[in-house]
């Protein structure tokens, strides 16, 4: 078949409709939280419907214990409860309880092409030098993705800046998709990359995402640190002895001044430019400790909230499994229309 970027565009006139997932590979991150939960808090209350998964399926691309999984899962359903998803409100499930994710992902797979696939940066930094040795799941993950997203005809999706390649390859998937079949069906999605910490940096090393999965502890803030926890993060982050200057192109060379006055501005809903106008000539001694009250502020009340609601892992198990049935009747019928284009026989 042609190529993909000659297909004529997605579904037209889609209603608006919001999904993202994340990984229960580990402990919440103050990047997961900047980059993507406060925001899915945000669209929550914007009025259009909201889908939030986690996504254990991508988890077990690499090794993960069972247990922990399964305690990671629950802790991050409670993490976004109390980050302030509302079950009610919004769609609250883990991918593995509606299996159209999985079964979109296997047509999905049979759409992308293996080079679109060998392209994509997170694959080749998680596989390694050993790439061999990576599962087939790593390689095709961004498949599955695609699928996660246009299960549901999502329209927007509130991601980090790590994940824009995949959304851009989800987008390659759905036009050549449209364009195979000679549909309109899947819409083409909107990544939606906003705010000021769409790409928080370790703690130990500017030049470095944040995330779950790094060795060192002190490199990420957890959403379950206590107050003391954040505290010290803050005082040993890894910055420099110049003070702060009074505009954010002096920062250019200093990543890790530059992360900090990200996340302040995150944290308290200001522009970097704010942040650099407030601390202008202030030194680390002073602003480490502003951010560390600021941070603890915002993040102690949510730590407390995790550890009440995993007093009842039956409750969060419950909300999951009912967030699921919600969200397996909106993907059902897509996948079923799906297989019909597709040329599958289906029981009537
Ligand atoms: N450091 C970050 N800054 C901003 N946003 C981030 N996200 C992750 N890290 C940062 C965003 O969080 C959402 C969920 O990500 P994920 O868990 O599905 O996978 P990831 O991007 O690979 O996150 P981690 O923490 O780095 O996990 P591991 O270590 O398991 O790979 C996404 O929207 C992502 O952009």
């Amino acid at each position: 078949m042609t190529d993909a970027q000659t297909a004529p565009g997605g579904a037209a006139g889609a209603p608006p409709r919001v999904f993202s997932g994340i990984q229960p590979s580990g402990g919440l991150t103050l990047g997961n939280y900047l980059g993507a939960l406060k925001r899915f808090v945000e669209m929550q209350d914007s009025g259009v419907e909201t889908l939030y998964c986690l996504v254990d399926l991508h988890a077990i691309t690499v090794w993960q214990d069972p247990a922990k999984l399964r305690h990671a899962t629950r802790e991050l359903a409670a993490g976004f409860i109390a980050a302030g998803i509302d079950p009610a409100r919004s769609i609250l499930f883990n991918q593995s309880q509606v299996s159209a994710h999985a079964e979109l992902g296997w047509v999905l797979n049979c759409v992308a092409r293996m080079g679109w696939l060998g392209r994509m940066t997170q694959f080749k930094d998680k596989a390694g030098r050993n790439r061999e040795n990576a599962s087939v799941g790593l390689f095709a993950y961004p498949c599955l993705m695609a699928a996660d997203v246009m299960v549901y005809h999502t329209t927007h999706v509130p991601v980090g800046e790590d994940q824009k390649q995949h959304l851009e390859l989800a987008r390659e998937i759905a036009l050549k998709f449209n364009h195979d079949y000679e549909v309109d069906f899947f819409p083409v999605v909107e990544p939606v990359i906003e705010g000021a910490a769409t790409r928080v940096m370790s703690l130990r090393d500017g030049t470095k995402k944040m995330s779950k999965s790094d060795a060192s502890d002190m490199s990420r803030i957890n959403l379950t640190d206590d107050a003391d926890t954040i505290s010290l993060k803050i005082r040993k982050a890894r910055t420099d002895s110049e003070p702060l200057p009074d505009n954010l192109a002096a920062l250019s060379e200093r990543p890790e001044a530059r992360n900090l006055v990200n996340i302040y501005a995150a944290l308290s809903d200001q522009t970097p430019e704010a942040v650099v106008a407030q601390f202008a000539g202030q030194g680390f001694g002073s602003f480490k400790p502003a951010l560390a009250e600021l941070a603890v502020s915002v993040l102690a009340p949510i730590n407390d909230e995790i550890n009440r609601l995993m007093g009842d892992v039956g409750e969060i198990d419950r909300i999951l499994g009912a967030g699921a049935a919600r969200a397996d009747a909106i993907a059902r019928p897509i996948l079923e229309q799906t297989y019909d284009i597709v040329g599958m026989v289906r029981a009537r």
